[in-house]
């Protein structure tokens, strides 16, 4: 049978008529706070990072901020209806650590602290579940400068912050991660600069891997014993195949250190309970007795955000030597370069299967941006996405016919948002918010997703 969308282009749509995921399969849309919440200095909200990093001149293109973003902190109420009648049943929204404690610790913002219980309550009344992360790299500037990621406090502060969010909402949500990409948390922040807070330098590095990962383990001490019993834990990585740009001994060795701090550096530990050696060998006393239990503390679920495969190359300005590079060929790509090939998700999948102790995996993060806009008549038509997901869906589907235990997949992005250190400039919703006016446009890629969770609840 044609699904309305695939007629409308013409063609057959393999997920639609052949793939089953079966009815407990959990449909979702993800987001993040810096990226769409706005209200930056509203209610009590301290600084982050991110704040600062926007302003300072040339790290984010246009000089975009995430001040106003997609305004979600005042339009929430529309959000949760749009994804209602999406037919989600799960949002995964993250937490700003500023808005709710200002300072990063202390004393804890009432006003903030309320906005992510209405959010909640609103989303269960629509039927949504609330599956809610830690940290999306939005920092209190105030503990940025006490040392930041750098400082082995920071699993402390980062564990008060988890006790007292799981406090106060896990009665009602059910689902915690502590971290969105810890990894590109580490490597884009503190090695390549490109992010918040924009440090290059080999130390650094080190130390906030570690750091991260010390905070993580805490703060899974920390919800367990703040949440009910039953609350789901896990930790959400992106997770990419990493290829040599070229087929030489250099580009290898580049290609080599990528998949270490990218692929394994905030997985092993998490889940086998060890760094690996030539990471250990660097890491060297910052790794202190006791540590790597904590870190190991055990989880419930794996979130895998995966978006494509990359491609490595040496670099002499980074601190370690390596760095990525465009696809070396003319492979369709979408609108931040990346390669469209399902094929990248199911070898990332087989990776985790064969390398790790089982875990109930969520694809929590896959989408593609695409340059859309309105026609003459308002309508968002995005062919480009429904192709993208239709492609990966499918990837996904064959994943789980080999054995992988994939439980539920949330699309990245609900909405269009603020793309990092590329400001406004990418789209990668399913729906499109004209930032003039902050008018929502589903676009057809949301009607395809809708049908698609339609069919699959509905038998
Ligand atoms: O927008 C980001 C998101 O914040 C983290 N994962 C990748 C997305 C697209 O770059």
């Amino acid at each position: 049978m044609l699904s309305r969308v695939a007629a409308a282009r013409g063609e057959r749509s393999p997920i639609m008529s052949t793939v089953r995921f079966g009815p407990d399969f959990v449909w979702g849309a993800a987001t993040s706070c810096y990226q769409i919440e706005g209200a930056a200095t509203e209610d009590g909200r301290g600084p982050s990072i991110w704040d600062r990093f926007a302003r300072l001149p040339g790290k984010v293109l246009n000089g975009d901020t995430g001040d106003v973003a997609c305004d979600h902190y005042h339009r929430y109420r529309d959000d949760v209806r749009l994804m209602r009648e999406l037919g989600l049943d799960a949002y995964r929204f993250s937490i700003a650590w500023p808005r709710v404690l200002p300072e990063g610790r202390g004393r804890a913002n009432a006003a903030g602290l309320d906005f992510y219980d209405r959010l909640v309550d609103t989303l269960l009344e629509a039927g949504i579940a609330p599956w809610a992360c830690l940290h999306h790299w939005d920092l209190p500037v105030a503990l940025s400068d006490r040392g930041g990621w750098e400082s082995r406090d920071i699993a402390g502060w980062f564990a008060d912050y988890a006790h007292l969010m799981a406090g106060r909402l896990a009665d009602r949500a059910r689902h915690w991660f502590t971290f969105n990409e810890p990894n590109v948390l580490a490597w884009l922040g503190h090695a390549t600069g490109v992010h918040a807070p924009g440090i290059r330098s080999r130390d650094a590095t080190l130390a906030a891997v570690h750091h991260i990962n010390l905070s993580h383990g805490k703060a899974v001490e920390a919800i367990r014993d703040a949440a009910p019993a039953g609350t789901q834990i896990g930790v959400i990585a992106s997770l990419q195949p990493i290829h040599p740009a070229r087929e030489d001994e250099a580009h290898a060795r580049a290609a080599e250190t990528i998949d270490l701090f990218w692929n394994l550096a905030m997985v092993d530990p998490l889940l086998l309970g060890h760094y690996p050696d030539a990471l250990a060998a660097m890491l060297g006393d910052r790794v202190q007795s006791g540590d790597l239990e904590t870190i190991a503390a055990p989880l419930d679920l794996f979130g895998l955000n995966h978006y494509c495969r990359q491609y490595a190359v040496p670099d002499p300005d980074n601190p370690f030597g390596a760095g990525l590079t465009a696809p070396p060929d003319d492979r369709p790509v979408t609108d931040v370069g990346w390669r469209i090939d399902g094929s990248g998700l199911a070898d990332q999948v087989a990776r985790i299967v064969e390398r790790y102790p089982k875990l109930p995996i969520y694809i929590t993060e896959n989408g593609a941006a695409f340059p859309d806009g309105p026609d003459a008549a308002g309508a968002v038509h995005d062919p480009d996405r429904i192709a993208f997901l239709d492609e990966y869906l499918d990837a996904v589907a064959r994943a789980r016919d080999a054995g992988a235990d994939i439980r539920g997949y949330f699309v990245w992005s609900l909405m269009d948002n603020y793309e990092w250190e590329l400001g406004y400039s990418k789209r990668f919703g399913i729906v499109y918010v004209d930032y003039r006016t902050q008018d929502r446009i589903p676009k057809s890629s949301y009607r395809f997703y809708q049908e698609l969770i339609d069919r699959h609840r509905s038998g």
